[in-house]
């Protein structure tokens, strides 16, 4: 399947020949904290990088996947079929072993609809108060899609750690001050960016996909 996709490059870079062009992959996000992310670690495949607030026309899709698999591949093949382009999409989220895996697909959502992260954060603790066990760990799933909708490549992965009691630090976003890293020692708010990308859930997917890809060369 990833032969597919970088097929597409490929051939795309061959019809431009000397004026070669990086191929636009658009990154099926608003969010600015996971697009850094991804252009941090997919730097070195030399594509060029757009997300969706350079198309701000597009309407959302609906998340109705009931894993964040399938959510990844609803969003990677709607906008790329709506915009014609590669597009590479993620769902990810946190998962609590004591909260049978909640927040889950809905932790964008956890507190409603239009839910700040400070929102859910608070909902979080609350509900977690009385809660001896707190490991808990971020999943993230990843899918790329052609323009015609079919899906090229998928990866996952995981950031293991326990939910801490109060929010540490401010850096990264969403859950990050309430997630203490089990690999880093250290509360994701409190952790450098270079850090989290060395274990986060997001930049372990982005690096399975990274190597699926060049495999396949
Ligand atoms: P897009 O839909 O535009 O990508 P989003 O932030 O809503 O942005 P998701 O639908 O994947 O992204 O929701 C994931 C939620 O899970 C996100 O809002 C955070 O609350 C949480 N989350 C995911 N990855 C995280 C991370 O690395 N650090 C902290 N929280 C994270």
């Amino acid at each position: 399947m990833c032969l597919k996709w970088s097929k597409i490059v490929a051939v795309k870079r061959m019809k431009v020949g000397e004026n070669m062009q990086p191929v636009e992959v658009v990154i099926a996000t608003h969010n600015q904290g996971k697009v850094k992310e991804f252009k941090t670690l997919m730097e070195s495949l030399g594509l060029t990088f757009t997300c969706l607030s350079d198309y701000p026309h597009i309407e959302e899709p609906e998340e109705t996947g009931r894993t964040f698999a399938a959510n990844a591949r609803l969003k990677a093949t709607y906008y790329a079929r709506a915009l014609g382009k590669v597009c590479l999409a993620d769902d990810s989220g946190l998962e609590i072993l004591s909260l049978k895996g909640a927040p889950g697909v809905r932790s964008a959502r956890y507190a409603g609809e239009d839910a700040t992260a400070e929102e859910n954060n608070e909902l979080l603790l609350k509900n977690m108060k009385m809660q001896v066990r707190r490991n808990c760990r971020f999943f993230c799933a990843l899918a790329v899609a052609s323009p015609d909708g079919r899906i090229l490549v998928e990866s996952s992965g995981i950031c293991e750690g326990l939910l801490l009691h109060e929010p540490r630090g401010t850096n990264g976003f969403g859950y990050d001050p309430l997630f203490w890293s089990t690999e880093l020692h250290k509360p994701l708010g409190e952790a450098t960016m270079e850090e989290k990308n060395s274990i986060s859930h997001r930049a372990k997917a982005i690096r399975k996909l990274v190597n699926l890809w060049r495999r396949k060369k």
